[in-house]
């Protein structure tokens, strides 16, 4: 049974169907409902953030927190931290959720010194450990928090400064044995700082360079400790810093092969920093997919008329099909889950609105897949996308794609030829609207 501490007012959330008018059931997040031969429970894998949840105050550049949160008496005390991990747990049990995430620092408080950090972080993790036990609840990823910090202003891997950059790595160590003491079936790398205000002070290739060292560490720390979690990179182009060098999926990509990383390492695809990136998030998951490394997802939205990470909860239900065509194309998650870094706005502060914005991701994510279940059902548009590349199931087009052809035959096959003839056309307007019939 859930405590009955923190959220009097919040019942166990159950699925009641599309007709309840009850906002505090699932119309659609219904766990145990198969599609395509996986319950909703195993396809959409939620997790709660500990950040933005249980740490976020609601402040903006402008003003103060706004956020009541009465469990929380505002102390830096591992007292505090320890109720808190209660709460997130009535919290998270009640919606449902069966993950969450968390950095170092915002389950446990800093201490004066790292060996002080550490051991608050131990005793935090014992409560966490305990609720885990209790609640079958278990944790998607860990990371270690490498920008509040002040020592981090320059960054932490990529940081001027080396006794920073062996700071960083001690903080990720611990970060790293705490997740996988805890069962922790990832651990994220968001390069909070890594990236540059200016390039009048910056040396570039020295501070990818040690990026590349930094990661390396790890994965060989990983080994050591036989952590079998998968590691994630997190793409973001930039905020807090003008540009951050894992600014999309495609330069996290190129930047580990580079350094001979790529086999350790998946993709956590955030929607708000793929828009971030002038991307869409369909185009961040694409390229992800293509290379093999989506891993994960940090599922938000940002608002198109606010040029930062505005980190809303996912409620575009256009945009939630997009990213499950995306995840049942991929084959499903593995390691990886749908994980709500997401937070309520400022405006809305009371306890019951983490529940009601969850319940609203969750409910958004539960529509996208079965509208993406009934695209791929229906077959339409993949049979389109199909035949729009059939040249390249046979003849010359098969001969290119298995390496047979070089430029001199394929002169030979022109001039014989004559004219390319026109493609078909890419019907997008007839594709957009094929997609509404399922909305
Ligand atoms: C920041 C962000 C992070 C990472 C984890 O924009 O998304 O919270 O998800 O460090
Ligand atoms: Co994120």
């Amino acid at each position: 049974m859930p405590n009955q501490q923190a959220f009097p007012d919040l019942p166990t959330v159950r699925y009641e169907g599309p007709d309840s008018k009850n906002p505090l059931a699932f119309r659609h997040y219904n766990p145990d409902e198969e599609i395509e031969g996986r319950s909703m429970r195993d396809h959409l894998r939620f997790s709660v953030v500990y950040w933005h949840t249980f740490r976020g105050a609601l402040s903006d550049p402008f003003g103060a927190g706004t956020a009541i949160r009465p469990w929380d008496d505002g102390s830096n005390s591992v007292e505090n931290a320890c109720r808190r991990v209660r709460v997130a747990f009535e919290f998270m049990e009640k919606l449902g959720a069966p993950y969450y995430a968390f950095h170092d620092r915002d389950v446990a408080p800093e201490g004066a010194t790292i060996k002080e950090s550490n051991a608050n972080l131990d005793a935090v993790a014992e409560v966490l450990k305990e609720e885990q036990e209790r609640t079958g609840i278990r944790l998607l990823w860990g990371t270690a928090c490498l920008f509040t910090n002040p020592r981090f202003l320059h960054g932490a891997a990529t940081s001027c400064n080396a006794d920073v950059f062996a700071y960083a790595a001690a903080q990720v160590k611990k970060a790293m044995e705490v997740t996988h003491a805890l069962g922790g079936e990832g651990y994220t790398f968001w390069g909070g700082r890594e990236g540059y205000s200016t390039l009048l002070n910056t040396d570039v290739k020295r501070e990818l360079d040690h990026l590349g060292q930094f990661l390396q560490m790890a994965v060989d720390y990983k080994r050591k400790i036989g952590f079998t979690g998968q590691f994630y990179i997190e793409p973001k182009p930039k905020e807090p810093t003008k540009h951050q060098y894992d600014s999309d999926a495609a330069a996290c990509l190129n930047f580990l092969r580079e350094h001979n990383l790529l086999e350790h390492f998946k993709l956590n695809i955030e929607t708000n920093h793929a828009t971030l990136a002038g991307h869409t998030m369909e185009h961040e998951l694409e390229i992800a997919l293509a290379a093999d490394a989506l891993g994960s997802i940090d599922a938000n939205m940002g608002d198109t008329l606010l040029g930062w990470d505005t980190d809303q909860f996912p409620t575009d239900i256009y945009q939630t099909t997009q990213v499950m065509l995306r995840v049942l194309k991929m084959g499903g998650f593995t390691t990886g889950g749908l994980n709500f870094d997401a937070k309520v706005r400022r405006e809305s502060f009371e306890p019951m609105d983490l529940a009601y914005a969850h319940i609203a991701g969750m409910d958004a994510f539960a529509r996208g897949l079965k509208i993406a279940a009934a695209i791929r059902a229906d077959g339409r548009l993949e049979d389109f996308v199909k035949d729009r590349y059939a040249s390249w199931d046979d003849g010359i087009g098969k001969r290119i794609e298995s390496g047979e052809a070089d430029l001199s035959s394929l002169e030979r096959y022109i001039l014989e030829k004559g004219e390319a003839e026109p493609n078909r056309s890419g019907r997008q307007e007839f594709l957009e609207n094929l997609i509404n019939e399922f909305l």
